[in-house]
Formats: C-alpha cells, structure tokens, sequence
C-alpha cells in the first residue's frame, strides 16, 4: 500500500478511443507556468491560473461535512477532482452497496450499532459528519499514505488509502460520543490517531446512569493505531472536547476542552470566564497501559485523565476555547477563544516541567494576543506568522508570534500584520503543508460557512464559499472564490510530490479479498470469468467487463434466490471505468479498471431486468448490457 510504484499504462484512453484530439493530453504532464504566471510572478504574485491540461501545485482534500464525504481538489485552480465516498452513499460508485463497500462501513461496528442497525433495517448507517480530514505523517510531514477523518454523528473514524483514494477502515469508537477534533501523530510517525469524544455522557451510556452530569459524565480521549485501526487506549476527561493537535516531539497531544462547567444547554456550557486545554502525555499513558493503571471498558483501556491526574494537565485558557494548532516551528501551540477574542500560545518545551509540578499550568503560557471577534482555528507560513479566522468579525488575522510573545511581556509592540475581509464567517483555515515542518507559506484557504450574495441565487440553500488566498508576499491577496456544498470544515494542503496514486488498480489489491475467495471456491477466474453457479438457493454471477461488453449477455435465476454478482474489468487502460446498474434494484456500482466489485441482492423481483455499464467507456456504451431472468415461483 505504502508501495507508489507508477502503473501508468502505455495507452491513453483518448488514443483508445481512437480520436485524433490529442491536443489536451499532450499537455498532461506538463509543469511549466503559463505566460501570464510568468508575468504574475515578476510582479511578485503567484499566479492562481492553471491553463487547460495544466496540473495544479498541490492536492486539497475538503472535508465534506454533513455529506459524509472527502473531496479532491487541485490548488490554486480549486478544481474539484473527485470525491471520496467515506460515511455517506454514493449513488455513482456503490459505496454503501456492493459487498465490498459493506464490508468496510461495517466490520467495525460496536454490537450495539449492529443491533440497531439490525432492528431498523438498515444495511449500513446512511450517514456521517466528517470535518477533519489529516494526512498520516512520518518525521513531521505528510507521507501519502494515507488519510484519516472523524464522523461525529455516529462517533467513527475512517481511513482512505490514498494509493488508489478509496476508503479501506472505519472504525466505531467505544465509550465516547461524538468524535469532533482529530489529529494523527507527527513524530516519528503515524502512529496513533488522537480522537476527542465531544459530548459528555455517562459510562456505561447503556440506561443505567442518566442524571447529575456533574457527577457521571465523561468525555473520552482516543488513541486508535494509525496502522491496525485499532483503538490502542482512552482517557476519560472532565468537559466536551474539541479540536485537537498533536506536538512535533511525539511526548505530548493537546485538546480544547468547553464545557468545563458540564452543562447540557448553552447557558450552562458558556457560564464559566475560562475553559481548558488538555495536555495528554504519551508516554505516562503508555507506562499506564503496560502496568494496567487503567479500567477495561468494552475492550479497551481506559485511563483516568481527570483533573489532578498525573496524566494529563488542564491549562485554563478563555471561555469556550475551539480550534488547537500546533506552529510548523515545533515549538507554539495555539488555542482559539471563540468566545474570548484572545488565542492562547503556549510553548511545549515547558511541558516536561509542568508535568513534574515544577511550574504552574499558566506557566507554559507565552503569548495572548487579543486579535477580534470570534477566533476559531489558526494556520502558518513557515515564516514565523499565523492566521486565524475571526468568526464573528468575518476576517482572516494575520499576526506574528514573536511579536505576541513580547507583548505578552509587557512590551509595546502590535503582533496584528493586517486583517482581511473574508466572505463571510470563516470556520477553518488551511495553508499549504502547513501543518508539517514543511510549511511553504504560499496559499491559504478560508473555508467560510456562508456566502450569502457572493454567488448567484441557488435558492434558500446556499453554498459555502472557500476562498483562495495569496500570502507569498507581505500582503494577504484574496485570489478566488469557491463554492462547496455541505459543508466543508476542513481542509489538507498537501504538496503534489508527497501523493502518488495508482494509475490503475492492481489485481492484487485486498479490496476485493473476499470475492477471490468465493471465486477459488467455485473453481472460478475472476479474470476470466463467465460463469453462473448455483449453491441451492444461492446463485453467484462471474463475469467480466471489457468494452463493450460483459462477458455473460445475460443470466436466469428463480424469484427468491439470493444472488451475488461478481463483475470484473480486465482494462488494462487508464481512466477506462465501467460499472454494473441493474435495474429495479437499486444497484449501481463502479468497477475501476482492473478491479473487482461484488454486489449481492435477493432475486424478489420476477421478470426480464436490464443490467447497464453506467460509466461511459466506449462508442458502444449504450449497448453494454444484459438480462437478468428471474423466473417467478409456480403458484
Ligand atoms: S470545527 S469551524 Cu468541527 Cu473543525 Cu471549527
Ligand atoms: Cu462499460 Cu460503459
């Protein structure tokens, strides 16, 4: 997986296609700056043009908020590449209904998931809130492999393989509710995954406990492996959770922590002047894990983090604290006030003394600076500066940290660079790599949660607007708008050498494990595949697609039978996608070239059902198709 040799095939599909356009795939490929980029940079801005055929600097993957989905874009173009299915369904690929979709939204599933699943018919859990998607990194930078997002609604974490951009784990979090901020460790590697369980609830959350929150309800901090996606240990902790960082040394992870009060409505949750930001230290868990300093709650370890425990620090930091963003120099982390205009700079090496009660936990602090109204999360250049998107007063902040540090001193210096008017409302904010030590100051991305007039009228449901913004230079340049839908919290700005998807996918490939199985038990090829077993009132269907054509015309089965269809495509050719649509019941997949996908159903429906090649893959497109008999039960 982690393995990017290039399986580029020789063939284009355009070549296949036997058209003589070539005019835009002689430019893929091609990395040189336009004329007007040229022009752009003796003026000492980048150019935000990427000329047709052109490819972008950077990989931007969008969270897809209440969608469930991640997205691809390229930067600076902001095109969007592709999408992701992780937590939702996809009408277009499957995700969500071919065997192979299933079997990842749903090997990870707690038992009780799986009885409510059972209990309300449904197949899979239908939905997720995904807003924060984070690169796996090795020696503080990002590593391609791979790519790991929470869903809050339904408290799970996913991983997409970005070898070939398909989700491959989603795992369900025991003990917590809600899993909100996430970040993978940055050193040495990924590693484990920091999650942060938001809301509060009683433990066991099974009936048993259900009033004075104070007393019975916990948030739950998570470390799953990064590589087995396993929850490795928890630690339960006073207050909601919410986003979270990890530090450059691999010693230590910090989470903004509202909610100290333990209230269950606004009122209550925003009473206090000062929340907290929790620092968890990684290693004491660790020793707690080996020497059993911990509570088995269904299957895992859980330390008690608490206030007062040698595990973890609880720094207050003002009211209602959001977004956690560890600087690119190794050193400052910031917290978001949210409601406090502030944000809080602390400086990790002063963490070893505060946790040998050397120091007091204000005493890490090193910078405040009061920047505007609702600060929400924070990015860097690489250069010393960082930016925080100021919520309430629409506007992206640019300060300096040194210059905070020594106002925080006492002396008399403005650390505030300049404030730029975003439209409007920004949430997060993204620079390129720089969440690793590779940050380049180039571009920065104000995900902003509303664009009211900014584009045309699409109806009461609006878009959000991501705009592009310049900061090669002393000023911040706002450069381009982007319209998202629902929603996009987060993004990852990821340098284009770092990420080297496949071409095309490998036979080999785990994805369709158990389809290669089921094949070598019929005496099956999946690779040359036309075949129809029948295993008593189960039917499986091999049969493989090369355009245009599958290679079973059609296939008959009795009403009731529980059927498997098995369809591979053998393309060896780029961007040559097929896919299985069969009519009436609500099955559609797609099958990438060289890859397998499985889709199994129960054959209720007597009578004379098409199947359709969805993808358009050759002039004879249309006609790529078959039937599918299912003779009705004598009476
Ligand atoms: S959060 S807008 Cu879910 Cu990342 Cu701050
Ligand atoms: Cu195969 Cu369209």
């Amino acid at each position: 997986m982690s393995d990017h040799t290039s399986d580029k095939p020789g063939l284009s599909r355009r070549g296949f296609l036997g058209t003589a356009a070539l005019t835009g795939a002689a430019a893929v490929g091609a990395t040189h700056l336009t004329a007007n980029a040229k022009d752009d940079k003796k003026k000492g801005h980048q150019s935000v043009e990427v000329a047709p055929g052109e490819l972008d600097e950077y990989y931007a993957f969008n969270s897809g908020g209440q969608s469930g989905e991640v997205r691809i874009l390229g930067l600076p173009s902001m095109r969007e590449l592709m999408r992701i299915p992780v937590f939702n369904m996809c009408s277009a690929t499957g995700w969500g209904r071919t065997n192979e979709s299933r079997k990842i939204l749903n090997e990870s599933l707690t038992p009780e998931t799986r009885k409510f699943l059972e209990e309300n018919h449904m197949p899979v859990l239908p939905n997720g809130d995904a807003h924060h998607p984070h690169m796996s990194f090795t020696d503080n930078t990002y590593d391609g492999r791979y790519i790991y997002i929470n869903d809050k609604a339904n408290t799970r974490v996913a991983r997409i393989r970005c070898d070939v951009m398909k989700t491959d784990k989603i795992v369900e979090i025991p003990n917590a509710d809600g899993i909100h901020g996430l970040r993978p460790q940055r050193y040495p590697k990924t590693g484990y995954v920091f999650c942060n369980g938001e809301h509060i609830v009683p433990l066991p959350n099974d009936g048993s406990v259900m009033d004075d929150p104070k007393k019975n309800f916990w948030a739950i901090y998570t470390a799953v492996d990064g590589e087995t996606m396993k929850v490795a240990w928890q630690v339960l902790v006073d207050g909601n959770l919410d986003n979270g960082d990890a530090d450059y040394q691999g010693k230590y992870s910090f989470a903004t922590c509202y909610n100290s009060e333990k209230g269950l409505n606004v009122t209550e949750m925003s009473a206090n002047e000062q929340d907290w930001a929790v620092v968890f230290n990684i290693k004491r868990i660790e020793e707690a894990v080996k020497n059993g300093d911990y509570k088995e709650m269904n299957g895992v370890p859980v330390i008690d983090g608490r206030k007062g425990s040698k595990y973890t620090r609880y720094i207050p930091v003002p009211n209602s604290p959001h977004g956690c963003n560890a600087a690119p120099d190794g050193i400052h982390v910031v917290f978001n006030g949210k409601l406090s205009p502030t944000v809080t700079v602390i400086d990790v090496r002063k963490l070893d003394d505060l946790f040998d009660g050397k120091i007091k936990e204000r005493d890490v602090v090193v910078a405040e600076p009061q920047l505007g109204l609702g600060p929400l999360h924070t990015a860097f250049d690489g250069r010393g500066n960082a930016y925080t998107t100021l919520f309430i007063d629409s506007q992206m902040c640019k300060w300096n940290i040194e210059k905070a540090k020594r106002a925080y001193q006492g002396e008399k210096v403005d650390p505030i660079v300049q404030k730029l008017d975003v439209h409007y409302q920004p949430g997060h904010n993204h620079t390129t790599m720089g969440e690793t030590k590779e940050a380049d100051g180039k571009w920065l991305v104000s995900l902003n949660k509303f664009s009211k007039d900014r584009f045309l009228n699409v109806g009461p449901l609006k878009p959000e607007n991501d705009q592009l913004i310049d900061i090669s230079g002393d000023e911040m340049k706002l450069v381009h708008d982007g319209p998202s839908f629902a929603e996009p919290h987060d993004m990852l700005l990821v340098h284009r050498s770092k990420v080297r998807p496949k071409h095309i996918w490998d036979r080999n490939d785990p994805m369709w494990e158990e389809a290669r199985q089921m094949a070598a038990k019929d005496g099956v090829t999946l690779e040359s595949a036309a075949n129809v077993i029948r295993d008593g009132n189960k039917v499986r269907v091999y049969m493989t697609a090369v355009a245009p054509v599958f290679s079973l015309s059609n296939f008959e089965v009795n009403e009731g039978d529980e059927v498997t269809v098995v369809v591979t495509n053998m393309e060896r050719i780029e961007d040559l996608t097929h896919g299985f649509t069969l009519g009436g019941y609500g099955i559609a997949m797609e099958v990438g070239p060289q890859a397998t996908s499985s889709v199994t159903f129960t054959a209720s429906r007597p009578g004379v059902h098409w199947y359709y090649c969805q993808w358009f893959c050759h002039a004879l497109h249309m006609e790529m198709s078959g039937q599918m008999y299912v003779k009705p039960k004598k009476a």
